[in-house]
């Protein structure tokens, strides 16, 4: 019986899988850990992007000298005036975008929440 010699190809496949490791070119102005955000003098939120738990409560507080408003995408728009502050719960992990509507070419900002 002629015995078939199987040669096994193995096909080395070096998948050399380089995972995009997402860095970020923007490292200095990558998101910040806080809970904080102000309505800085004048017409931007500071700092832009933040990160959060899951269930944490982000304030914003209107040091600017005129009326913003913080409106998360998809969600009530919420006017802030001087001095005054405003404090949305973000329950779901996710990223979220939102804007002053009064100054949205300007103003606008994201909430991380891990
Ligand atoms: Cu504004």
């Amino acid at each position: 019986m002629a015995r078939r010699r199987a040669f096994a190809q193995v096909a080395g496949l070096a998948l050399a899988v380089l995972a995009g490791c997402g860095e970020n070119d923007a490292a200095s102005s990558g998101p910040v850990q806080t809970t904080e955000v102000a309505m800085a003098k004048s017409y931007r939120f500071d700092p832009t992007t933040i990160e959060v738990d899951a269930g944490a409560t982000v304030t914003w507080r209107n040091d600017d000298n005129f009326t913003h408003t913080v409106q998360v995408d998809g969600q009530e728009d919420h006017r802030v005036g001087r001095g005054e502050t405003v404090s949305i719960r973000f329950a779901e992990p996710g990223t979220y975008h939102y804007v002053c509507t009064l100054h949205s070419n300007d103003m606008d900002g994201e909430v991380i929440v891990r």
